[in-house]
């Protein structure tokens, strides 16, 4: 898919999320260790889950299970007994749950200030917008490619309804590269310009979102995606620059 088409249909998956993925806004309780989500970037039931991560401000542990993946999803079926996705497993309760209507509810539960938004509640509702998103990135985030195995795993700074985000999350999950996802979703206004602009027109911004504010202190700006890659000491800006990386170090 060449870059401009690439991201207009990412636009579009976002806009398709009517809003969903965008802000933190019900942040609560942060867990005391991470989170672990087994998902594919592409499936439209695992999407609602991170959009819900993405409005608690939850960090988590991503184990990227796609279509034909050999390396997170039998371990999937041995935790569960069946491979099936999202799953998800909060080592701090001992929860382990499949069925993303349920997931998310969990969350709220367990982890929000505040019960989940009326219109998260819909259940066929929540998902259909997602289908279309998944629809409009025809079959990204989905299938296994071949990959180098990794040692430690990658940390992406990212939040679910970023259109520049997208494209590197479904690669992650084709490479079956696990990442601890860094949520920086928007909390205030300037939080909502891009960073170029922002740079210009507001040169002091001060985020108020906890990852926003580390990325600020490690590199001096603020940019979604971010990726670290604690193997080769690489740490990059720009999710064309950052898929190019990643294809030249782990694709096979
Ligand atoms: N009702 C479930 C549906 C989950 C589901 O059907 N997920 C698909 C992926 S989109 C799946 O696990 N397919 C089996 C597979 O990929 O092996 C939910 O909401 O979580």
């Amino acid at each position: 898919m060449n870059a401009v088409l690439d991201l207009t249909t990412s636009l579009l998956a976002t806009v398709s999320e009517q809003g969903r993925g965008v802000q933190s806004s019900a942040a609560g309780q942060q867990p005391v260790e991470l989170l672990e989500l087994y998902d594919m970037e592409g499936c439209p039931f695992c999407r609602v889950v991170r959009e819900a991560l993405t409005d608690l401000d939850l960090d988590a542990m991503i184990y990227p299970c796609p279509k034909g993946g050999v390396r997170f999803r039998p371990l999937v079926e041995k935790l569960g007994g069946t491979q099936q996705f999202p799953f998800l497993m909060d080592p701090n309760t001992d929860e382990a749950l499949y069925e993303s209507a349920d997931i998310v509810e969990y969350l709220y539960a367990t982890y929000g200030s505040k019960p989940a938004p009326a219109r998260w509640l819909t259940r066929s509702a929540r998902t259909l917008g997602s289908f279309g998103a998944s629809t409009l990135r025809i079959g990204k985030g989905l299938r296994a490619r071949d990959s180098l195995d990794i040692g430690e795993p990658l940390e992406l700074y990212s939040f679910e309804a970023s259109p520049f985000a997208r494209p590197v999350r479904e690669l992650l999950t084709e490479l079956e590269l696990p990442y601890i996802l860094r949520q920086t979703g928007r909390t205030q206004a300037l939080d909502w310009v891009l960073p170029p602009m922002r740079e210009r027109l507001a040169p002091d911004y001060q985020p108020s979102q906890r990852n926003r504010v580390d990325l600020l202190q490690r590199t001096g700006r603020v940019a979604v995606p971010y990726l670290i890659d604690p193997n080769t000491g690489a740490e990059l800006y720009e999710s064309r620059r950052i898929v190019d990386y990643l294809m030249d170090t782990y694709a096979r």
